[in-house]
């Protein structure tokens, strides 16, 4: 059952001060330059937080020249890759010994739970900087075989200035996804955080300059996307730009990468995933898979489980079980222990969500449970289900990026491969199957970036993720990441004695 509405309007104090609300420019915390600072808000309530430094363009060019100086002229880039890999795991250190207190920071800023932050995904973050450390002295090229007498081999170089935005769905994870493998690979980083999130980069900034880290190797610039986030974007001395957010911010991303100076951009952006259970599934494990596919995080998640596919065989029995589960999902203050499920991150989101249940009520979707908020403080948001979705409805084609549950009905699996794959997007897909022709077919069918068969939302350091369609371009984590950060000179000498 939902916790008490007390529970939500009197939050728990967080465990932690908040101590860095500057950007952080060439190694120094410093105010912007015009002076301007901007809210923070506790999404459980939607008080002030903190004000934090506004950064815009004019702090943007001074974070890319930090950056650029500490490219060009040193010391990055030149350390040796040992070094370099061993700031970054004295890095992971610090952020595991400062677990707790960055973990409030997160959900004290973005609203999800305590025990997810401390448990999963500030482990993650130092799980990940240590796999990207283990990667800074393993990046070497080839010796390549050339048609004439020619020693021929290849450099695996540093691109130069990355710029990284983020958003505040993971902001932690989102930081580590970025900044990892840009260090690991020699470049220097001016990164922008979401402006509901902008906490917990500052703290563990902090942190890689106590680990080593020379100043002007990371900036962090808290901000506006139009203003400080277009600013990276369209930089002339920025050479590679990362960003995360919508598709919709992404191709602006894209164009004013292109109209400035063609910098290499790398994109994760929205997605509709499908979660496909089959006829031969487990209901009941087919249900809470199917769940946590989709309510994760408050629903946050760009590959959230969005579009539940269910089997016609079983479909009457999953919406009765899917609808008991969300029912029972315990959604309150999120530094309460054994809490599922917090507020949304900000009003824009929470009122984007309702429009989107209202939506799906009006065009004939039967709303099986929830559709409104919860408590009369905050964004919180009774789980939703709706069954009897169609394809066609706003709720099946559009990312509404929040606990709402949208369950349709398909009869074979040309019929479910057909509509999973009709979408603009393709990040990611659920399959759930005791069927291995069943699952090769579906994950050779499906054109996504992910397929978890029988699993979801597993993110282990080394597997890459990223979108087909308009979903994204590139890949981040794993090994495939690495390319997305360096550039390949070849270098080609002649034999004088080709005999040899
Ligand atoms: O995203 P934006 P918003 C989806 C989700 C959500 C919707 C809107 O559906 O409801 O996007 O969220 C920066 N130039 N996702 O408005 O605008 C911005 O400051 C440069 C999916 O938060 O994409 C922030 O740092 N940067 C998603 C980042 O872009 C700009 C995660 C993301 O914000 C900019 C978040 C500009 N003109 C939302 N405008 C995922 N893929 O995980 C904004 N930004």
């Amino acid at each position: 059952k939902y916790s008490t509405t007390a529970a939500i309007e009197e939050p728990i104090k967080p465990p932690v001060s908040v101590d860095h609300t500057q950007l952080l420019i060439n190694g120094k915390f410093v105010d912007a330059a015009s002076g301007k600072t901007f809210p923070t808000l506790d999404p459980r309530t939607g008080e002030v937080i903190a004000h934090v430094a506004e950064g815009d363009a004019e702090d943007v060019n001074l974070a890319v020249s930090a950056a650029r100086k500490a490219f060009d002229e040193g010391p990055w880039p030149r350390l040796t890759a040992y070094e370099r890999s061993r700031i970054m795991f004295r890095f992971a250190d610090l952020v595991e010994k400062h677990n707790d207190e960055i973990a409030a920071l997160e959900t004290w800023d973005n609203g999800k739970p305590y025990e997810q932050s401390a448990k999963i995904e500030v482990p993650m973050f130092a799980r990940l900087f240590r796999y990207y450390a283990g990667w800074a002295d393993k990046i070497h090229g080839l010796t390549v075989p050339a048609d004439g007498p020619y020693h021929v081999q290849t450099l695996h170089e540093p691109i130069g200035v990355a710029g990284q935005i983020i958003p505040w769905n993971f902001p932690l994870l989102m930081y580590a996804w970025k900044v990892g493998p840009a260090l690991a690979c020699g470049n220097t980083v001016v990164l922008k955080t979401a402006e509901q999130t902008p906490l917990s980069a500052l703290f563990v900034s902090k942190l890689f300059h106590e680990a080593g880290l020379p100043a002007g190797v990371l900036n962090v610039v808290s901000g506006y996307g139009p203003t400080a986030g277009s600013a990276l974007a369209s930089h002339m001395d920025v050479d590679k730009v990362a960003f995360t957010g919508s598709t919709e911010t992404g191709k602006i991303v894209l164009e004013l990468a292109a109209k400035s100076n063609l910098k290499v951009v790398t994109l994760e952006l929205g997605g509709k995933s499908p979660f496909i259970v089959c006829e031969d599934a487990d209901v009941d494990k087919a249900v809470e898979l199917a769940h946590f596919a989709l309510f994760f995080n408050q629903g946050q998640c760009c590959c959230a489980g969005s579009r539940t596919f269910v089997h016609e065989r079983v479909y009457d029995e999953f919406v009765e079980k899917a609808k008991a589960r969300a029912v029972q999902r315990v959604v309150g203050d999120p530094f309460k222990n054994g809490i599922e499920q917090g507020p949304q991150v900000d009003s824009d989101q929470f009122e984007k969500i309702l429009k989107y249940i209202r939506a799906g009520v009006d065009c004939g979707a039967t709303l099986e449970t929830g559709g409104e908020r919860l408590g009369t403080k905050g964004y919180y948001i009774k789980p939703t289900v709706f069954s009897n979705v169609k394809d066609d409805m706003l709720i099946a084609k559009e990312e509404i990026f929040g606990p709402v549950q949208t369950i349709l009905k398909y009869k074979d699996l040309d019929d479910v491969i057909r509509r999973a794959n009709a979408s603009q997007y393709g990040l990611a897909a659920g399959v759930f199957t005791q069927n291995i022709d069943t699952a090769n077919t579906l994950t050779r069918a499906l054109r996504v970036g992910t397929v978890w068969v029988n699993c979801f939302d597993t993110f282990d350091a080394a597997i890459p993720f990223g979108g087909y369609k308009m979903s994204g371009q590139g890949r981040e984590k794993g090994v495939y990441s690495l390319k997305n950060y360096l550039q390949v000179k070849a270098v080609v000498t002649p034999l004088t004695n080709p005999a040899w």
